[in-house]
């Protein structure tokens, strides 16, 4: 976002950075305080629980993440899946 934050979601040993279309629309869902938004995962629904913190494909609870909001500089394993470096 144009304020330097990113949103990002846990992989095995670090983060990674939703594509940024995605992180688009989390931002905007934080903005307006809504406690929850949904996105598409390669044709899958995710709910991004705003306040647990969390992302979980829907009706799949075992399918869970943790996700966070930080600075758009720090270590990260890539961008929604695609390896940096
Ligand atoms: N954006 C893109 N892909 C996702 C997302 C998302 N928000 N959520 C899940 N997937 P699950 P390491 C991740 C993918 O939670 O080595 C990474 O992007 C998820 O991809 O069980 O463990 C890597 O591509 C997984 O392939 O529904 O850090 C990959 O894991 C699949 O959806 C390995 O990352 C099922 O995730």
């Amino acid at each position: 976002t144009e304020d330097g934050y990113q949103w990002y979601y846990e992989g095995r040993n670090g983060w990674w950075q939703y594509d940024d279309r995605t992180s688009q629309d989390i931002e905007e869902a934080f903005k307006k305080g809504e406690k929850s938004c949904s996105i598409l995962v390669a044709g899958y629904v995710y709910v991004v629980d705003l306040e647990q913190l969390v992302q979980q494909r829907q009706n799949e609870p075992t399918r869970c993440r943790r996700v966070k909001r930080d600075l758009a500089t720090i270590p990260k394993k890539g961008v929604a899946g695609l390896r940096i470096e």
